[in-house]
């Protein structure tokens, strides 16, 4: 059966689930590690610490996914833990931890998709200004050689940095992230800047010393607009507002993309940016598009926007009863159908789905099972959006589920359970949920089960 008949994905489709390490890893002060910026911030203290256990657990956290049939994992270095004091001398437990987890990936037939920088950033640096110098470009393309020397002889696949537009945002303008600062607009966006500029050197030292010929990429947020109606004004003002600039925030998409992809800002931000643009040399944009293979998109939900009167009205609540996610979010599937087609037309670059997921009230019921049907009816409607886009012509290669294990939700400690499978946190056990069987025959079918019987 072709693409075009059924709901299955093209050859080679990667299906696979995301992580960090933060998120995840636990034994935040052993073998050498020392803090990031997350370990003292907030529910960090109690839940951060611990978090899934997964630096003692991986071993049976990876035979999980291989027997959910997972075919890559997306998972991110601690930087403190291989560089405790974020430069210089390298921390051989810390280097050791991902040899054996990368080994673990592949005698498990889980291909390794390593993200470089997930919000952990070292303590140290934090304290020597950290993305806000400018040395911060060096300190990371450093730590990204040591990791590709160390790594790449097993690893191809590498994502630089994990969404600027939230740390930066959460991080260093509205504080309720780690470091919890309250810089000016301005200075954040000289901090995005340098963090553009270490994307690029770091993707210049994965070219120089990856021992095998390396797909690279980056991972923004995904800030999609959706049209309340599909009629042509409405679709309009949608991809504008998705492929447009603010001058409120940080939450869009080609103020980040267009510097990697297209080598400049895009005019608008800069005209509403203004006097918060970043200082920079022209030769910064050289660095910030060393060419890339993929366009990682982390999406989970967007706003309708629609023309109502000759203006542009957004819907930020939707009806009561619209379906939501345990954090509130409203499930709005068509966002993997607009954002890959609208953002594949400007970038005409493959596409990773490297997020997307909902957290729900998941709980073992009275028979010991965690059945969650509406991750499944989730999956569903936004894999069948996926398919959509893809059959529309847009190059999707592969789509990463937001998350493997219920984990550390930042700020919101251990409570957004997001997993395929749930972790009872007092006992670190693990348990799939029925979307975890769900999501294991969607992809042994590479998609054809979505909307299947089987599975109505
Ligand atoms: C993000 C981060 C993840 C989150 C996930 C759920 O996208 O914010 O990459 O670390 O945990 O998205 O919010």
């Amino acid at each position: 059966m072709t693409v075009e008949e059924g709901f299955i994905f093209p050859d080679g489709f990667v299906w696979g689930a995301a992580t960090s390490a933060f998120q995840i890893e636990g034994a935040v002060d052993v073998e050498g590690r020392k803090p990031s910026i997350w370990d003292t911030f907030g529910p960090a203290r109690t839940d951060g610490n611990i978090a899934c256990d997964h630096y003692r657990r991986f071993e049976s956290d990876v035979t999980l996914m291989e027997q959910f049939g997972l075919q890559a994992y997306r998972f991110s270095v601690a930087w403190p833990r291989v560089l405790p004091d974020g430069v210089g001398k390298a921390n051989d437990s810390g280097l050791e931890f991902y040899d054996r987890l990368v080994d673990a990936c592949l005698e498990h037939h889980v291909e390794p998709f390593v993200t470089l920088y997930h919000w952990d950033l070292p303590l140290a640096l934090h304290k020597r200004g950290g993305w806000f110098s400018r040395d911060s470009v060096g300190w990371f393309a450093d730590y990204a050689e040591l990791m590709v020397r160390r790594l790449s002889d097993r690893v191809k696949n590498w994502i630089t940095i994990n969404e600027p537009q939230v740390f930066l945002s959460h991080g260093y303008l509205t504080g309720d992230h780690a470091p919890g600062a309250n810089h000016s607009f301005g200075e954040v966006l000289q901090a995005g800047h340098h963090v553009l500029l270490a994307h690029g050197e770091a993707v210049r030292r994965i070219r120089e010393f990856s021992k095998q010929p390396a797909n690279v990429g980056f991972a923004p947020a995904g800030c999609i607009n959706l049209p309340r109606t599909l009629n042509r004004a409405n679709v309009e003002i949608a991809r504008e507002r998705t492929t447009g600039v603010s001058e409120k925030h940080l939450f869009n998409n080609v103020w980040w993309m267009d510097p990697v992809i297209r080598g400049s800002y895009p005019e608008e931000g800069l005209r509403k940016y203004g006097k918060n643009a970043p200082l920079h040399l022209d030769s910064d944009f050289e660095i910030i598009s060393e060419p890339i293979d993929f366009l990682g998109l982390n999406i989970y939900y967007g706003h309708e926007v629609a023309i109502e009167k000759g203006e542009a009205t957004e819907t930020r609540d939707q009806p009561n009863g619209h379906p939501r996610t345990s954090f509130g979010w409203p499930v709005t599937p068509e966002v993997l159908y607009w954002g890959p087609s609208w953002l594949y037309d400007r970038y005409n670059m493959p596409i990773y789905i490297t997020e997307n997921g909902m957290s729900n009230t998941d709980w073992l019921n009275i028979e010991g099972r965690v059945d969650d049907p509406q991750r499944i009816d989730f999956l569903k409607r936004y894999l069948a959006e996926l398919h959509k886009v893809i059959t529309d012509g847009a190059d999707v290669r592969g789509y990463f589920h937001w998350s493997f294990l219920d984990n550390f939700e930042w700020d919101k400690g251990c409570r957004q359970r997001f997993g395929l499978v749930h972790v009872n946190f007092e006992t670190q056990e693990r348990t799939p949920k029925s979307s975890a069987y769900w999501y294991r025959d969607c992809i042994e079918s590479n998609g054809y089960t979505i909307l299947s019987e089987a599975h109505r």
